[in-house]
């Protein structure tokens, strides 16, 4: 098992569309936990690859509060949306900024698991919103990008600004 490094907006491989996954095999369950230790150690309630910078369908979620029921969506799709909710959001990809970003309410998923199963799930709540937000990631899109290009550009800066402090603190080691 191993913790993988998680991608910073504006990073440009965060606006990759990732590729459908053919083969459920045991390079993509090791990726697959993978994603998940790195989610749990982050810590956050989603992870899809396209944040690890590897452009494959994969996305893992764990919305519980014991963090013991993780949830793996391969080649995730959804099927229907319904009605509307206004959620706080944030992204391991854009860390220290939250929004208020609105959203369908209720979708359902239909995904393959780990172990190549085809299922469908119906979700409300912070999966349902989780399960939305990841799915953008693998099509390059970001919850920045649902907010106004002010305040998008606002955020960029201080991404840039913010990688800049990371980058000069290394230089003093
Ligand atoms: O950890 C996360 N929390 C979160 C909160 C509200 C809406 C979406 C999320 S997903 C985020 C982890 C992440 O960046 N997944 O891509
Ligand atoms: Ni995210």
């Amino acid at each position: 098992m191993s913790l993988l490094d998680i991608l910073f907006y504006p990073d440009p491989q965060l606006r990759k569309v990732a590729s459908t996954v053919a083969n459920v095999d045991g390079r993509v369950a090791q990726l697959v936990d993978d994603m998940l230790a790195t989610m749990y150690d982050a810590p956050g309630i989603g992870l899809a690859a396209t944040q690890i910078n590897v452009h494959e369908r994969i996305v893992v979620i764990d919305v519980s509060d014991e963090c013991d029921a993780p949830l793996t969506l391969i080649n995730p799709e959804l099927k229907l949306t319904e009605g509307e909710v206004e959620m706080q959001e944030g992204c391991l990809s854009i860390p220290g900024i939250y929004e208020n970003i609105t959203r369908p309410a209720n979708v359902t998923v239909a995904a393959i698991d780990r172990e190549g199963n085809p299922f469908e799930l119906d979700a409300d709540g912070i999966l349902a919103v989780c399960i939305q937000h990841e799915i953008d990631h693998l099509n390059g899109k970001l919850f920045v990008d649902y907010l106004s290009p002010l305040k998008r550009n606002r955020i960029r800066k201080k991404m840039i600004k913010a990688a800049r402090e990371r980058d000069e603190e290394y230089d003093d080691e």
